[in-house]
């Protein structure tokens, strides 16, 4: 369904569609002085900015905007598999979530200042996810950044999935931001090979590339920006993974889509279900994440 199309059918001030020169479909979000988007491929957020702040959602001025490219930046839906196919090598990165083409089921006025945008996506059907599962999220924009992910499992015997709302925020500096609310959780970290670390009992820094998941871990975890003057709280229900990333300047520059001088002003904080938290849903059963983004101070 098209832009025009869309519009005709989901009549909501302060809600704009678009069709890109890149054939894609964007969805712009204003109201109360807060601002969002996402594109229908992949459900995928690109911009969030409440009022009165900074842009909390980090999107690459160099991501790539085209059928089936995952966008590098904003909020990827992560689903059915994290990283690479546990056995099928030339399945996409990621899962296919993040690239396919969600529909649009409902727009409506959110909360007191928001607007909630829900889209699904049939999983059967395509060539790495054969069952008979939908997965529906809703986004909500508006003073807090709202993301709830539901897998319904439609086929007969239950499923296993793992699943992360990818999310990228802006920072100022990633040598001065710090990561709290981790303190007591375990990890996997992925640039040693997957080693199995203990729980480091202090807030977390970051001086080099960083790719760790984090399991079992609690409902809030704050990155902590003061030199913005800002929290950025990441609240999480149904998620017991957490993972946080940055590529660092070798990674970063050989990204073509984010490249060596944007690194620094973005980390990634993701609520998931992944590697040891990941789901086993039974039969009709349906699987909830849900995931609130919010700034104190600023
Ligand atoms: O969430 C961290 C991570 O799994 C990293 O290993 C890195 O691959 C990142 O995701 C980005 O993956 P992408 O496929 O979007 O380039």
């Amino acid at each position: 369904m098209g832009a025009a199309e869309l519009a005709s059918r989901f009549r909501v001030a302060g809600v704009a569609f678009a069709d890109t020169e890149h054939g894609l479909v964007r969805v712009q979000v204003s109201r109360g002085g807060s601002a969002g988007e996402l594109f229908l491929q992949g459900a995928q957020v690109t911009a969030w900015q409440p009022a009165g702040q900074r842009p909390v959602i980090f999107t690459s001025a160099r991501a790539v905007f085209a059928p089936g490219k995952a966008i590098r930046g904003g909020v990827p839906v992560i689903l059915p598999w994290f990283g690479p196919h546990p056995t099928a090598p030339t399945a996409p990165q990621h899962g296919v979530a993040r690239t396919a083409p969600w529909r649009l089921e409902r727009v409506e006025e959110a909360m007191a200042d928001g607007i909630g945008l829900t889209l699904a996506l049939d999983g059967a059907g395509s060539d790495w996810w054969p069952e008979a599962a939908v997965a529906r999220l809703r986004v909500v924009f508006g003073s807090e950044l709202r993301l709830d992910l539901a897998v319904e499992n439609r086929a007969a015997q239950a499923i296993e999935f793992e699943e992360a709302l990818h999310a990228y925020f802006a920072i100022s500096d990633i040598a001065s931001v710090s990561v709290t609310g981790l303190e007591g959780c375990r990890f996997i970290d992925k640039t040693a090979g997957g080693a199995r670390r203990p729980p480091t009992g202090g807030r977390l820094t970051l001086a080099s590339e960083t790719d760790s998941v984090y399991l079992d871990t609690p409902a809030t975890v704050a990155i902590e920006d003061p030199a913005w003057r800002r929290r950025i709280l990441v609240e999480k229900e149904g998620a017991a993974s957490t993972i946080v990333w940055n590529p660092w300047a070798d990674k970063a520059a050989a990204m073509a889509d984010l490249g060596p001088d944007q690194w620094q002003g973005m980390i990634c904080v993701e609520a998931g279900n992944v590697a040891d938290n990941k789901i086993s849903l039974a039969a009709g059963a349906t699987h909830r994440m849900s995931t609130r983004i919010s700034v104190a101070g600023g």
